[in-house]
């Protein structure tokens, strides 16, 4: 998500970066950029007139323009700014809740308020949680056997009474949760293709029943500025304590994302990236405007790393990088983790720099690409894999004749392995930000690209590498 804004806006720092002073009129272009970046990534028309109107009164102070390092103090303006949009707030459920707690999905048909509640099960289990799922949709014939089938697969239970009166359902539910020591109530309600009188007060009975904590209103990302219409209208009605935005997967330009929080003052609480029941995120603003500005995202990468890598395959990586041993051979390791840990393009996007990368990555077709690495590094000797430097010119015929590539796709991936194994060293004198208390680290790239440097981000010295702790 976010692409094609991602890339304008970093083109327009790039030039800024350039500067050694700036003037007004630089920061004149730059936001008109900007502008048009936000216009066209249908960001709401209102709320780019005010951010830009903001950012231009910040950055055009005397202190910033004269500053040692003006470009900079833009982008942190621009940073300031976006995270003021998106609200500083994580997103995710209420904090306090009685038990059980009973979270309701709204919105309208099709959002994807179904296959969120299903998500949200899965989320709330790894929390080690015991979720119970309930459909109200009575009205659409299949509706409770979609829900029952996604429950299944998630091996959430799912409470089906005979009746099929909604609140008589949902209070039903969550008597069962109480007798039974369920400890969260997931409401799938019913949707409609537009906003009616009498969804309004079906939601409304079932509110008055069952009391949720979280009233999640689904938001499908790819309706834009008509999402956070509706968005609105539900929270006047019902009530709203979060936004779930949901195939932020697809082409959405993503602009409802930038929009909804100062639209209708509701947080984001989780984005849907994906069919699968484990494609929802809580939403991270920070981490969001982090990756917007080409910062990368590194706690979502580490999540992500978390799920799929060997403990002591990652001590070892780690000695190997500290020594700087890191062999072609550990780098198809590496790759075949990576591909364990989702599309690579998502990967990408997440690491610092990356975004060029990135765009190589989706100019092609499929992963193709990686399986040719693989199947290059494969055709080496182990001793060419730990030491590319014997990799001479006949061992490169040959090895491309084994792998079924040409010499240039050798070349390539050589030169592409020496840049990472300097920039992975570079990096190793850089440092790694602070993770959270507990938080498990993982051998990667953390900054020190993109805006990197940024003032008040504080730099943890000593050892770049970390250990990942399996739970
Ligand atoms: N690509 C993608 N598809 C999604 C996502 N979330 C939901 N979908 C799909 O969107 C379609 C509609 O999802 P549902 O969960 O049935 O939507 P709903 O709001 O319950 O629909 P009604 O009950 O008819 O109002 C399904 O085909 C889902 O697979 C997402 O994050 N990404
Ligand atoms: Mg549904």
């Amino acid at each position: 998500m976010f692409d094609a804004l991602s890339t304008r806006i970093q083109d327009t720092f790039k030039s800024l970066r350039g500067e050694v002073r700036l003037t007004e009129a630089h920061v004149e272009t730059a936001l008109r950029e900007i502008r048009l970046a936000l216009l066209e990534a249908d960001v709401n028309v209102n709320v780019v007139k005010a951010f830009v109107d903001r950012v231009r009164d910040q950055a055009m102070d005397q202190a910033v323009l004269k500053s040692l390092s003006p470009g900079q103090q833009v982008v942190k303006v621009v940073r300031d700014e976006l995270l003021a949009l998106l609200g500083t707030t994580s997103g995710g459920l209420t904090e306090q809740a009685p038990t059980p707690r009973v979270v309701l999905l709204l919105g309208l048909q099709g959002s994807g308020k179904t296959t969120t509640s299903a998500k949200l099960a899965r989320w709330l289990q790894r929390q080690g949680r015991h979720p119970v799922l309930v459909s109200t949709d009575v009205r659409r014939p299949a509706a409770i056997e979609q829900l029952a089938v996604l429950a299944e697969r998630t091996g959430v239970p799912v409470f089906a009474p005979d009746t099929m009166d909604p609140v008589a359902r949902a209070r039903g539910a969550v008597a069962d949760a109480k007798a039974r020591g369920f400890d969260t109530v997931i409401v799938d309600s019913a949707g409609r293709l537009h906003i009616d009188d009498a969804l309004m007060e079906e939601l409304r009975a079932i509110r008055e029943a069952v009391q949720p904590v979280d009233l999640l209103y689904v938001a499908d990302a790819m309706t834009g500025q008509d999402a956070i219409r509706s968005a609105g209208e539900f929270n006047r009605q019902i009530g709203v304590t979060g936004v779930v935005l949901t195939k932020l997967d697809g082409d959405a330009r993503g602009g409802a994302a930038l929009s909804v929080v100062s639209v209708v003052g509701v947080p984001i609480a989780f984005v849907g990236s994906g069919e699968g029941l484990d494609d929802l995120e809580v939403f991270h603003p920070d981490r969001l405007v982090s990756r917007m500005l080409g910062m990368g995202d590194v706690f979502t990468l580490i999540e992500k790393a978390e799920q799929v890598i060997d403990k002591d395959e990652a001590e070892q990586l780690e000695e190997k990088l500290r020594r700087n041993e890191f062999s072609l051979e550990d780098f198809r390791r590496q790759l075949k983790t990576l591909k364990r840990m989702g599309p690579l393009e998502n990967i990408l996007g997440l690491l610092p720099g990356m975004g060029s990368i990135k765009q190589a990555v989706e100019n092609r077709p499929d992963e193709k690409q990686l399986g040719r690495v693989e199947a290059i590094i494969s055709s080496m000797t182990p001793r060419e894999r730990a030491e590319p430097g014997v990799i001479n010119g006949s061992r490169r015929k040959r090895i491309a004749a084994g792998s079924g590539t040409a010499v240039e796709d050798v070349n390539r991936l050589l030169k592409q392995f020496g840049e990472m194994r300097r920039v992975l060293q570079m990096i190793g004198q850089g440092g790694m930000p602070k993770a959270g208390k507990g938080m498990p680290r993982m051998p990667l790239p953390s900054q020190g690209h993109g805006g990197g440097g940024l003032p008040g981000r504080k730099r943890k010295k000593g050892g770049p590498w970390g250990l990942i702790k399996t739970r």
